[in-house]
C-alpha cells in the first residue's frame, strides 16, 4: 500500500539505557525507579536503595544498529524514535552536546539506510532534569525559549532527513489530574521521594504548563517551517474513547463532558489555533485564571498541526452514577465495558474503539491521521527459543483491520506504528515483563539478563502482513 506508513514506535528512556554516556545529562526518566511495593516512585536525588530502569533500558544506545537491521528485515518503512533533549543539551540550555547530536544524526541515517522513515518526537514526557529543579519544568514561560532553542538544533541538523515531528508525546494528557503534574514535570512541592502516580494536583498550575507547551509546541511549528517548509507536525494525543454503560441519557452527557476536556481543549488550540468558548468555561468553573498574552494568542494560531499523531491502546465504560468495576489504560482509567476482555493489566482491549475515534476525529479537524502508538502490553513465555504471541497477533491485527475499514469509509489514516516494536522498560510501571514487542529482549524487571533478542511468533506475522500490504 502506498503512501501508508507502517512500523513501530519507541521512546529514548525506555530503551536507550547509556546513562549519562558521552557527556548525556541526566533527565526526569531517570529519577524514576522500578517497581517497589507496586508503586514508581521518583527521587530528587539518585539513590543506589534503587533500581532505575532508564539507566540500562535494553541497551538501545549501543545495540540500535543492529536492531535497525533485525527490524528492517520485516519490511518496516517506518520508526518514531524520540530525542533525549539531556543528550543534546545536558543542561536543557547553553552548551550543545555533539557526541549526543551524533548519536541520533547516526541512527537517523541508520533508519534512512534501510528504507524506514524516522518520525522523531521532540519531547516524550522528559525534559533535563535540572529544568525540574531550575525552572520548575513547564509551569515556568522560560522553558518555551529553552525548548524551542533545543527544537532549532534539531531542525538545522535534520532538516533534509526528518520529515515528521512529534513536539510533545500525549500532550492531552496535562488534562489529567496528578497525571499532568508529572507530564508538566512540576515537582517543587513533592518529597524527597515521591508516588509518580500520586503526586497532588493543582490545577491552575498544571493548565498553566499545558498552556506553556502548547505555546512551545506552536513557536516549534512555525520556526520548523521556516527551516524546510516540508516538515509536517503533530503533537501526539491521548486517545479517549468510552461508552455509555447504559442508555441514560446522563451517561452519554458524561462521556461528552469528558471528550471536551481531554480531547478537544488541546486539539482545538491545536488545530483552530485558539481556546474554545468551552476551555474558557472550564477554566471559570475551576476557578483557574491562565497567564495568556496576546502575542501567544498570535503564536497559537499561527503555529497549528498538519496531522493528528495519536495514541490508542484502549477504552472505558461511563456511567454517570458511581461505577464500582474498573480499568486502567493509557493514562486514563475508568469503567469496566461487560462487552470487552482486559489484558492482564487491565486495560480493555477494543479494535472498534479505534475505528470509531478515527472516524470521529477526522470528521472534526480533517487533516490525516497517524497512529503513533498501539499495542498489547503482556507477560511473553520464552519456551524453546521463541515466544507464541498469538495474542499479540490477534490484537495487532484487529485493529489493523479496523484502520483499514476506516480507511475504506474515507478516514485519510496515513501511518500505524505498533508501540514498543522492541521490548522496553514500560512506562507506568517500569517493568520489562509488560512487553509489546515482536522482538523479544531478555531482561527482567530487576534488570538482570542477557538482553538477547529474540524474533517473536509476531515478527513473522507482522513481515507477512507488511508483505501483503504491499502487495
Ligand atoms: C504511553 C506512552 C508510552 C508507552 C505507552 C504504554 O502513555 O507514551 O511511552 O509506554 O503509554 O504504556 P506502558 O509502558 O505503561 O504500558
Amino acid at each position: 500500500m502506498n503512501n501508508f506508513y507502517i512500523g513501530g514506535a519507541l521512546a529514548a528512556q525506555q530503551c536507550e539505557g547509556g546513562y549519562l554516556c558521552d557527556g548525556a545529562g541526566d533527565s526526569v526518566s531517570d529519577h524514576m525507579t522500578g517497581l517497589v511495593d507496586r508503586k514508581r516512585y521518583i527521587t530528587k536525588e539518585i539513590s543506589s536503595d534503587y533500581y532505575y530502569p532508564s539507566h540500562s533500558g535494553i541497551d538501545f544506545y549501543h545495540k540500535y544498529t543492529k536492531d535497525i537491521d533485525t527490524l528492517a528485515e520485516t519490511g518496516i518503512n517506518s520508526l518514531r524514535i524520540s530525542i533525549s533533549w539531556a543528550r543534546i543539551m545536558p543542561n536543557g540550555e547553553g552548551e550543545i552536546n555533539s557526541a549526543g547530536l551524533m548519536h541520533y544524526s547516526d541512527l537517523i541515517d541508520k533508519c534512512i539506510a534501510n528504507n524506514i522513515e524516522p518520525i522523531v518526537t521532540i519531547c516524550h514526557n522528559d525534559i533535563p532534569y535540572i529544568l525540574t529543579e531550575k525552572y520548575d519544568g513547564w509551569h515556568s514561560k522560560e522553558l518555551i525559549d529553552l525548548y524551542l532553542n533545543y527544537c532549532q538544533i534539531l531542525f538545522d541538523t535534520f532538516k533534509d532527513k526528518v520529515k515528521y515531528w512529534i513536539t510533545f508525546n500525549e500532550i492531552n494528557g496535562c488534562m489529567i489530574e496528578g497525571v499532568g503534574m508529572f507530564l508538566a514535570s512540576y515537582f517543587k512541592d513533592c518529597p524527597n521521594t515521591f508516588d509518580m502516580h500520586k503526586i497532588a494536583d493543582n490545577p491552575m498550575v498544571r493548565l498553566q504548563a499545558l498552556h506553556n507547551m502548547l505555546v512551545a509546541s506552536s513557536k516549534a511549528v512555525t520556526l520548523g517551517k521556516s527551516r524546510n517548509s516540508e516538515f509536517k507536525f503533530s503533537a501526539s494525543f491521548l486517545s479517549f474513547v468510552s461508552y455509555p454503560l447504559t442508555a441514560h441519557p446522563l451517561d452519554t452527557t458524561a462521556i461528552q463532558e469528558n471528550e471536551l476536556i481531554f480531547m478537544n481543549y488541546c486539539a482545538d488550540v491545536m488545530f483552530n489555533g485558539e481556546y474554545s468558548t468551552l476551555a474558557k468555561e472550564y477554566w471559570k468553573k475551576l476557578g483557574v485564571e491562565l497567564v495568556i498574552t496576546s502575542e501567544e494568542e498570535k503564536i497559537l494560531r499561527d503555529g497549528t498541526l498538519d496531522y493528528f499523531a495519536f495514541s490508542y491502546y484502549s477504552s472505558t465504560a461511563t456511567s454517570h452514577e458511581k461505577q464500582t468495576d474498573s480499568v486502567y489504560g493509557n493514562l486514563i482509567s475508568g469503567g469496566k465495558n461487560p462487552f470487552l476482555q482486559v489484558s492482564e493489566w487491565n486495560w480493555t482491549m477494543d479494535p472498534d474503539g479505534l475505528y470509531n475515534f478515527l472516524v470521529k476525529y477526522y470528521s472534526q479537524y480533517k487533516v490525516p491521521m497517524m497512529i503513533v502508538e498501539n499495542g498489547l502490553g503482556a507477560n511473553d513465555v520464552l519456551a524453546n527459543d521463541t515466544i507464541e504471541d498469538n495474542y499479540r497477533i490477534q490484537y495487532l491485527e484487529s485493529h489493523l483491520d479496523s484502520i483499514m475499514k476506516a480507511k475504506k469509509l474515507g478516514v485519510n489514516v496515513i501511518g500505524y506504528l505498533m508501540w514498543g516494536i522492541i521490548d522496553i522498560v514500560s512506562a507506568s510501571t517500569g517493568q520489562m515483563s509488560k512487553r509489546y514487542g515482536i522482538l523479544y529482549v531478555e531482561k527482567d524487571d530487576e534488570g538482570n539478563g542477557s538482553l538477547k533478542r529474540i524474533r517473536k511468533q509476531s515478527f513473522h506475522w507482522y513481515k507477512d502482513y507488511i508483505s501483503n500490504l504491499n502487495k
